[in-house]
């Protein structure tokens, strides 16, 4: 407040100084209008490019003006190529909500499908702070060693209003985001929690036909979204750590019964009794639950994203896992049911959209939604008096195109 009162009293006398607005900060110059601000290295998302590590290397321009349009054949042929300019444009295109966009991003995604699902997918869950990130960095480094190309989404139902774990992330996963073969995309913001899924499932695709054979997203285990991501993965795994005798909480939330594997994390150090002690009790808790997948018993193990004790384990049950519900056909399986499911959501989504949206349901909802609230018309009848308005409009809509 100072500062607004000094620039008031620096009104007063005119000619001291060219006229500044009020709000300048007291250590901008008179050139403050019109100084350039450098803006922060790194990608569309904040996070340095392998190719962007050095100040040179990051002045360096492009290949493509980032201005100029692509066509939806320049963008496939750029991600097959393995592209990241072209990679990072294309997920741009597939979040953008924009109508065109979307249109361009669905052409793009048809021609990529053939090229789709040759990568294992792993979800991975735990409560804020369990290390989730710090895990993936470890085991994504890990993978990389054995000659994996790994992709990291997100799906943080809390970015879009704070980026918060952004910030985190930028710092926690280094190593990884300098690799060539790896490929970080923090959460994409935009709302709802069903149209970020949309997007992190389109992005998953575009990363698979780049050639990432491991994809791992990360989730904030904080409920619904826990479920969202379940709803995408091959293998879904818990991170857990232990402490304050809360190790069953996930029982209680029903997130164990989604996972395929359990780790408790941060056995090291002073924590290493605890985590066993951890283990030993889930391990227990979950013979008296069954397993969501014929063949799979869901087992709990310790880690250390720290010192990396552990890591290879995770990848070790990865394996086991995807030999035993290949074998038995499971494993299509699943990914057939998430497809159809996936084209279900957005058919009720949309199914939902031109109802709401139609003038005459607009018009006469809110009069029927008091009626329904005061208790004057029964819900059911309520509902279907409103479909029946919906279809005689529609069929009315029809025969006005038709005509
Ligand atoms: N001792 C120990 N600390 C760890 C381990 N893994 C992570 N941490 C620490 O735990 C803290 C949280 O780790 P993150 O990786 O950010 O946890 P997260 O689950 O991604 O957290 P959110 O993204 O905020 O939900 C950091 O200070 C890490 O250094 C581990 O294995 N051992
Ligand atoms: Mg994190």
């Amino acid at each position: 407040m100072t500062s607004s009162k000094k620039n008031k009293s620096k009104k007063k006398t005119p000619g001291a100084e060219p006229k500044r607005p009020e709000w300048t900060p007291d250590s901008g110059g008179p050139e403050f209008a019109s100084r350039v601000q450098p803006g922060v290295a790194g990608g569309h998302d904040g996070l340095p490019r392998p190719d962007q590590t050095t100040p040179k290397a990051a002045a360096q321009p492009s290949r493509k003006p980032s201005g100029k349009k692509l066509t939806v054949d320049e963008y496939v042929e750029g991600i097959l190529k393995g592209d990241r300019t072209i990679l990072g444009r294309a997920i741009t295109l597939v979040e953008s909500n924009a109508r065109a966009h979307v249109r361009q991003a669905q052409q793009m995604l048809k021609q990529l499908m053939p090229h789709t699902g040759r990568s294992i997918r792993i979800g991975i869950t735990g409560v804020p702070g369990a290390g989730k990130s710090t895990l993936i960095e470890a085991l994504g480094l890990y993978l990389i060693e054995q000659g994996h190309r790994v992709a990291v989404l997100a799906i943080d139902p809390s970015s879009s209003i704070t980026r918060g774990s952004i910030l985190g992330d930028k710092t926690r996963m280094e190593a990884l985001a300098r690799r060539p073969e790896s490929f970080i995309r923090p959460s994409p913001s935009g709302g709802a929690l069903g149209g970020v899924a949309r997007k992190t499932r389109e992005t998953m695709l575009v990363c698979e036909a780049a050639g990432f054979d491991v994809i791992l997203v990360e989730t904030v285990g904080v409920g619904q979204s826990e479920i969202t991501v379940r709803s995408m993965v091959d293998f879904f795994l818990l991170l857990q750590i232990a402490g304050g005798g809360d190790e069953l909480q996930g029982i209680k939330k029903g997130v164990i019964e989604l996972a395929d594997a359990i780790f408790i994390n941060k056995a090291d150090g002073a924590n290493k009794a605890a985590a066993e002690a951890a283990r030993q009790e889930l391990e227990t808790a979950l013979h008296y639950l069954t397993p969501t997948i014929r063949n799979w018993q869901t087992r709990v193990f310790t880690c250390s994203a720290l010192t990396g004790e552990g890591i290879d384990t995770i990848w070790k049950v990865v394996q086991k896992f995807v030999e035993i519900t290949r074998s038995l056909g499971v494993f299509e399986e699943q990914r057939q049911r998430q497809a159809l499911e996936w084209m279900h959501a957005l058919l009720n989504e949309h199914l939902q959209r031109i109802f709401h949206q139609h003038p005459d349901i607009q018009r006469i909802l809110p009069e029927v939604e008091f009626e329904v609230a005061r208790g004057k018309t029964p819900p059911t009848a309520a509902a279907e008096a409103l479909i029946q308005i919906f279809r005689s409009k529609l069929n009315f809509d029809k025969s006005r195109d038709d005509s």
